[in-house]
This record gives C-alpha cells, sequence and structure tokens, in this order.
C-alpha cells in the first residue's frame, strides 16, 4: 500500500501461483477505469498500449499495464520485445507495468488477471490497462470484464469478418484499425462499421454506438482520438446502469474464479497428479476423477 514495487511484483507472483487468497481477502477495491486492449497479434497493440498510457499519465492518472500472453513458448520475445519498448515509461514512478505469462495450474490467467487487477485497484492505480490477444476464448473472457474494452485491428489482418469469428465485434467498446498508413484501412473500417450495424439490427439499438477509428501507433496519429473516446465511455458508464452493471459482473467473475482456486487448494496435490495420470492414460473419466478429487 506504500508503494513498494517490490512487494508488488512479488505479490503478483503469488497471485499467479494461486497462493495470495489471505491479501487479496481484505483489500479494499477502488475506482480505477479498467481498459482492456484486444486484438489479433501484429495489429499494434502493445504499440498503442504504450501511448495511452503517457495519455494516461499527462492527464493526470497513474496507470498500471498489464500485458497477458498465454505462456506459450513462442509468445516469449514478443513479450520480451513488449519490456523493452516500454522502457519509456521505467523511470515514472506514476506507470507500474507487469507481464503475465504464467498459466500455472490454478486457475490460470482466468484468475490471475482479475485478482492482479484487483490488487492494482486497491494499490489505487487510476487507469489499469490489459493488453492481451484477442485469439481464443480465454483472452476474450479476459478483456469481458473491464470497463472498456478496445478492439485494435490492421488492415493486414483482413475485413471484419475476421474479427466477428473471434468473438470481437461483440466485446468492443471503441474500434481501432491501426496501421493506418498501411492500403485497405478504409475497407477495414467500412467492414467493421458494417458488422457493428449487423449487430445492433439484430440486437437493437445501442445505447453506446461504439466509434471506428483509425491509427498509426508508429508516428502517434490517431491516440489523442482514442483517449478522448475512453474517456467518453467512462463518463456513459457512469451515467448509466452500464457501469454498475460491467462492475457487478466483474465482481461475480472474480468470485467465481477465487471459488474455483480455494477449492483446488483444499485438494492434496499428490491425490490431484496421480488421478491426472489415471485421466492421461485413459483408465479413468475425467468426471470419475473430479469426484474422486473431492471426496478423497
Ligand atoms: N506500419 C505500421 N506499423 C506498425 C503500426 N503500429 C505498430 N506497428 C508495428 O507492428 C509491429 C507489431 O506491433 P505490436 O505493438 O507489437 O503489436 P501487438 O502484437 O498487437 O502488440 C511492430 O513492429 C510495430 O512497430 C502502424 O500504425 N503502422
Ligand atoms: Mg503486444
Amino acid at each position: 500500500m506504500a508503494g513498494d514495487r517490490r512487494s508488488l511484483a512479488r505479490l503478483i507472483t503469488a497471485i499467479e501461483n494461486g497462493k495470495a487468497a489471505q491479501v487479496l481477502q481484505d483489500l479494499e477495491p477502488g475506482k480505477p477505469h479498467v481498459v482492456g486492449v484486444t486484438g489479433p497479434p501484429g495489429a499494434g497493440k502493445s504499440t498503442l498500449v504504450d501511448l495511452l498510457i503517457t495519455e494516461a499519465r499527462n492527464a493526470g492518472n497513474t496507470v498500471a499495464g498489464l500485458l497477458v500472453d498465454p505462456s506459450s513458448p513462442f509468445s516469449g520475445g514478443a513479450i520480451l520485445g513488449d519490456r523493452v519498448r516500454m522502457q519509456n515509461h521505467i523511470t515514472d514512478k506514476g506507470v507500474y507495468l507487469r507481464s503475465l505469462a504464467n498459466r500455472g495450474h490454478l486457475g490460470g490467467l482466468s484468475h490471475a488477471v482479475p485478482a492482479a487487477s484487483a490488487l492494482l485497484s486497491a494499490i489505487g492505480f487510476d487507469v489499469i490497462i490489459i493488453e492481451t490477444v484477442g485469439v481464443g476464448q480465454a483472452e476474450v473472457d479476459i478483456v469481458r470484464h473491464c470497463d472498456t474494452v478496445v478492439v485494435i485491428l490492421s488492415p493486414g489482418w483482413g475485413d471484419g469478418i475476421q474479427a466477428a469469428k473471434a468473438g470481437l465485434m461483440e466485446i468492443g467498446d471503441v474500434f481501432v484499425v491501426n496501421k493506418a498508413d498501411r492500403d485497405g484501412v478504409e475497407q477495414t473500417v467500412s467492414d467493421v462499421k458494417q458488422m457493428l450495424m449487423l449487430g445492433e439490427q439484430v440486437g437493437g439499438p445501442l445505447e453506446w454506438e461504439p466509434p471506428v477509428l483509425e491509427s498509426v501507433a508508429t508516428t502517434g496519429a490517431g491516440i489523442g482520438e482514442i483517449w478522448a473516446a475512453l474517456v467518453s465511455h467512462r463518463e456513459y458508464l457512469d451515467s448509466s446502469n452500464e457501469g454498475q452493471r460491467r462492475t457487478a459482473d466483474r465482481w461475480e467473475a472474480e468470485f467465481r474464479a477465487a471459488l474455483h482456486v480455494a477449492l483446488i487448494g483444499t485438494l492434496d496435490s499428490r491425490v490431484v497428479d496421480e488421478l491426472v495420470a489415471d485421466v492421461r492414460r485413459g483408465v479413468m473419466s475425467p468426471y470419475l476423477a473430479a469426484e474422486r478429487a473431492l471426496s478423497r
């Protein structure tokens, strides 16, 4: 709570390992703006997050960034790259950056991300930015519980249909077509707008119309508009029921994830390992193994 960064780093490691329940129990949640940034690999998420941190700082906020990458042997390099890129902020005491790559065995990232976010919130960060690759259900679930979700696409990644397939159209509050210095940006913008209109025809008119913005993250073009869109989305949340609903959703998701970790934590890990071996060999059904784990 006094701002010691080494303690914070160790606590987040404990969260990743499912060993921070006692600390998490006593947290008083703050009221940060939790922004999820998602989209396909290479779209420019990290480059934009770096700039958004600067915008947030210039507006007088303290900022924490959680860079989430599933622990794939292929993504280690990307995380290292993000760290290097974000070194602009390393001497800034108002910024805290952390990669979460460890899926661990206790609930994985779907537990670790909300728990780390809750910790950062209790410490009093004004803005928490969570960057995650928007491919795969776990990654989509992570941002679903942010206040504001920014979906970053790029012309190269293809049409809005790809975004729709990945489940990104439903979750975006702000859409950004980055790499506007490249060919095809108008096409991608109009694809995304069309997909949004289709969604509205099916689901009814929206209280919040997600803007579709363009940016060039490498030069900073368009970043002011993105920050302004985040601020106005926050204002929308504060002035409607949607903000309360999202906070309630987030608390419920945190409870369910914590319950999962707490339950698994009561089990004897040797028993679980034996059962895992049986399940892998096909001599016991996963469902029977789950019952056995609980009864033993
Ligand atoms: N031409 C161009 N390249 C960009 C732009 N934004 C990011 N990049 C480059 O695209 C690559 C991937 O960017 P990165 O931020 O790591 O993407 P992420 O995987 O979505 O986090 C890097 O080499 C960036 O320098 C842009 O607006 N225009
Ligand atoms: Mg990245």
